[in-house]
């Protein structure tokens, strides 16, 4: 089984990733993985932290010679702002004096919430792991799941459709995903021209003001086979499963798969993706979208973000994951001091103002995590041979469908 885990405080010295239940054989990359983690730290509004950080994976154990050996992979990210949080956030007892205590809580962070639960005076321990800083860990995982998923030929890309009351205006391709992931830089992360510079302009104000802002990103997984998840228990669905990865990130206040909302106001007859089949011998000129290579069955859209009852179909799996503004306000809103109980303003830490590009990265990254979960469920196999053997008979098996 597909596990994993992460470790490390915000300003502690280093975040660790563990995943462990891969097959033996899978080839792993840490120059990929580097990718990746670069790929996290860009977009318009980051704030000054990643000036500091460069962000590169420790590969220490589960990897050798370039491929998965079946054990546990550990992987180390040095947090660079270490240095300068040493003495203030020992492991020891160290100076007290030097403690750099956070007295009062910031609307919409995790500060009270965590103090009151975790019993403590002030909430500095509290924001260093809620922290989305905890997300690099996140993306070394997901990076080894996209690389077990690479060997099932699925790909996961991401990219910003909305940012403030900005919207991308129009439908985009799966080849204009792949080269936003490979372009070197980056502003909003958004395969429209026109739009990333509306999408600018919010971040822009928001800069000026002192405020945050907040938007929605999209994660497209393509090439999933249909028959990943099941509706037999209610917590197999893959939906849900998808629902729960993406909601964890932090500000993610709500998900969607597919035209979820839109399909709330719609009627039926206009939400629903109708069937066809062609043969792929035959004339087709359905788009690469709406018809997989598994089977010959098609589609007239696909509102339904590649999930029908908690299965995936076959279709692009699409997951949107919408994002409240940052918490942390340059011109902070009402709070109250710990220690005294008196009406103060909530307190200030270097954050950023707008990180929805790096929260699609970090969407990919639990969506690929979700995905190779659920293929090795499916197909198993201690080694990439018998992980590829198992899958290509599968596909056999719906091409004989
Ligand atoms: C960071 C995410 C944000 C950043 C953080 C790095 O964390 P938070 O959720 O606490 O606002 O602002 O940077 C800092 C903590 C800092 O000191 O600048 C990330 O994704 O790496």
């Amino acid at each position: 089984m597909l596990r994993f885990f992460t470790a490390g405080e915000s300003h502690g010295e280093a975040l660790i990733a563990n995943i462990s239940g891969l097959p033996a054989g899978i080839p792993i990359s840490d120059a990929y993985i580097d990718r990746e983690l670069w790929r996290r730290q860009q977009g318009f509004g980051r704030g000054g932290r990643m000036k500091i950080e460069h962000d590169h994976a420790r590969i220490l154990s589960g990897v050798r010679h370039g491929h998965s050996i079946g054990s546990p992979i550990a992987m180390l990210i040095e947090n660079r702002d270490w240095q300068n949080w040493s003495e203030s956030l020992p492991v020891g007892e160290g100076d007290p004096q030097k403690h750099k205590a956070v007295k009062s809580p910031r609307p919409g962070h995790a500060d009270l919430a965590g103090a009151l639960k975790y019993n403590l005076p002030e909430a500095r321990y509290i924001l260093e792991r809620a922290s989305a800083r905890e997300t690099t860990a996140r993306v070394a995982a997901g990076a080894v799941a996209k690389q077990v998923l690479a060997a099932l030929d699925v790909e996961v890309l991401s990219h910003v459709v909305q940012v403030g009351s900005a919207r991308l205006s129009r439908a985009v391709s799966f080849d204009e995903l792949r080269a936003l992931a490979l372009k070197d830089e980056v502003l909003l992360n958004c395969a429209d021209e026109e739009s990333e510079l509306r999408m600018k302009a919010e971040v822009d104000a928001v800069l000026r003001n002192g405020d945050t802002v907040g938007g929605i990103f999209e994660v497209v997984a393509r090439n999933v086979p249909p028959g990943l998840g099941t509706y037999a228990n209610w917590d197999e669905r893959l939906d849900g499963k998808l629902a729960s990865a993406v909601m964890s990130i932090q500000a993610v206040k709500a998900v969607e798969i597919g035209d979820g909302v839109l399909g709330a106001t719609s009627h039926g007859s206009a939400a629903q993706d109708e069937i066809g089949y062609a043969r792929k011998a035959e004339e087709d000129d359905s788009p690469a979208t709406l018809r997989s290579k598994f089977t010959d069955f098609t589609r007239a859209g696909n509102h339904a973000g590649g999930v029908e009852g908690g299965i995936s179909n076959g279709c692009d799996v699409v997951v949107r994951g919408h994002l409240k503004p940052i918490s942390t306000l340059r011109r902070p809103l009402a709070s109250v001091d710990f220690a005294s109980r008196e009406a103060v303003k909530a307190a200030y830490e270097r954050s950023d103002v707008c990180a929805v590009p790096a929260a699609g990265v970090v969407g990919e990254a639990m969506v690929a995590l979700v995905l190779a979960t659920a293929a090795l469920e499916k197909f198993g196999g201690d080694s990439l041979v018998e992980l590829r053997r198992n899958y290509e008979g599968y596909c056999e098996q719906l091409r004989n469908f």
